[in-house]
């Protein structure tokens, strides 16, 4: 395959990008979209031939999840595709991140591909271009096959090999249409919330030794899929990871502040599974992180240069999941500290602080590090928001949404490199442990009736993405 500078070609992104942005407005051809993720919307549990995932067989367990719901219908987008992407087509918007239910199209994890599973994701494609939105698909949104969990999930030695596979099997089927991959949604949660806290599917906790295990299989899969995908795919390939992007907001604008930000959550400071460096220095920089000089977790685990190489493949951008980052301040040595939000500080439905500028200073810090263009490929926010009258009106949506592009702009304005805001997310889905109580979507979904209704903010957002950020 021809060679070419990342993003030159990515049809969503616009050649200045690499040659200084400047300016107050956004780029011709930036992405304005919204994301989703297949357990959380598709419903359809059992059908066309699916295989169980951890989530199916958590969530039909009673105790995991709060509300005591499962996803079995969820918003039924499984049987509803054209409809939904008609919802995003009307909201004029040209990009839509979805991901691909591994079990769905291969029922046990690898082996068998399902006929059926595939052809939902080929269908769902094709609505898409054919109403011009571009296609991200994520290869792992969390929804593992439980037969390979059985078989030891991502502590098995054989688990790099079978994402690869999975890989391999959706890339032969979807590039003659989709250029643009992510591997893995947010490693953080699945591998920190999934295996050591114990909050996620698989609801395990195993301790820093297996954790890192885990994360070393998780990460050699991303770098074995990112292989298959350069090697496979029919259209030339974009290819990324979605990251959990909290970053240190500096407390003040003095330059020890600011350089104790830049390092939070990337250097790491103490063992926590969320840090962002844990993942992007091995895959993004080839290199091990290290605390007080030392490898992270070297009593827990060696990798050699070998897995190194491996992790560390070209990315053609970052995508950043923002929703909250802490402020930070220089404490002592110039460590890291975090400062504390007041009681009154403005919070999500979820009590996450919102604070719009750790969007801007994700964007900065990230960059800096790792050198990957951007793409925003999640922000957005759990309100109690409520069918009234056959509308939901929910201004705190838009300010909040309207807030976090002014921090874009302002990235753009500095000349990072912004390819695009994916908003999370298109409708009220299913919000694993926390069922169906919290609204992220700027369409209502009513889950007993299907009935989709689009918010003020969907509105809001299509004349946002109508005038290229004009209207901000
Ligand atoms: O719903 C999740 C999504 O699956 C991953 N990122 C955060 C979202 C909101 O919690």
């Amino acid at each position: 395959m021809a060679s070419r500078k990342p993003c030159e070609e990515l049809c969503l992104v616009h050649p200045g990008y690499h040659t200084g942005m400047g300016g107050t407005t956004f780029p011709d051809g930036f992405a304005w979209g919204v994301a989703t993720s297949a357990f959380q919307i598709e419903g359809g549990w059992q059908e066309g031939g699916k295989g169980l995932s951890v989530w199916d067989v958590a969530t039909e367990r009673t105790g995991f999840v709060k509300d005591g719901s499962n996803a079995r219908v969820a918003c039924d987008h499984f049987n509803r595709l054209e409809e939904d992407a008609e919802l995003i087509a009307g909201m004029g918007l040209n990009a839509y991140r979805f991901s691909i239910s591994w079990p769905r199209v291969l029922p046990e994890g690898v082996g068998a591909v399902s006929l059926e599973g595939l052809g939902f994701y080929d269908r769902l494609v094709d609505a898409l271009l054919a109403r011009g939105i571009q296609p991200f698909a994520t290869l792992f949104h969390w929804d593992y096959p439980y037969d390979l969990f059985k078989r030891g999930g991502w502590l098995a030695a054989d688990s790099p090999a079978w994402f690869a596979e999975h890989a391999s099997v959706v890339v032969d089927r979807l590039s003659d249409r989709v250029s643009n991959w992510i591997t893995f949604n947010e490693p953080q949660c699945f591998l920190g919330d999934g295996h050591l806290s114990g909050v996620h599917a698989p609801f395990v906790q195993l301790g820093w030794r297996a954790f890192f295990e885990a994360q070393r299989n998780a990460l050699l899969g991303h770098g074995l899929a990112c292989q298959a995908i350069r090697q496979r795919a029919l259209r030339e390939p974009l290819v990324s990871i979605a990251t959990c992007a909290a970053a240190g907001i500096p407390a003040t604008s003095d330059a020890a502040d600011v350089a104790a930000a830049s390092k939070w959550g990337l250097e790491i400071q103490q063992l926590a599974a969320w840090h962002g460096g844990l993942y992007l220095d091995p895959i993004l920089r080839g290199v091990w992180p290290t605390c007080d000089g030392r490898p992270v977790g070297e009593e827990f685990i060696e990798v050699s240069e070998v897995d190194l190489a491996t992790m560390n493949q070209r990315l053609d951008y970052l995508g950043l999941n923002y929703y909250t980052s802490p402020r930070v301040r220089a404490g002592r040595g110039g460590v890291a500290e975090e400062l504390p939000y007041e009681e009154s500080w403005p919070r999500s439905a979820f009590g996450w602080p919102i604070n719009p500028e750790g969007l801007y200073w994700a964007t900065k810090f990230y960059y800096e590090r790792y050198g990957s263009p951007v793409m925003v490929t999640e922000n957005g926010i759990w309100l109690d928001d409520k069918l009234a009258d056959g509308r939901v009106d929910d201004p705190e949506r838009i300010e909040f949404i309207r807030s976090h592009l002014l921090q874009i702009r302002r990235a753009l304005a500095d000349g990072l490199p912004v390819l695009g805001y994916l908003h999370w997310t298109l409708m009220d889905n299913f919000e694993w442990a926390e069922g169906f109580r919290p609204r992220f979507g700027l369409v209502s979904c009513d889950h007993a009736t299907q009935r989709r209704v689009p918010k003020t903010s969907a509105a809001w957002f299509a004349e946002v993405a109508r005038t290229n950020g004009a209207t901000l």
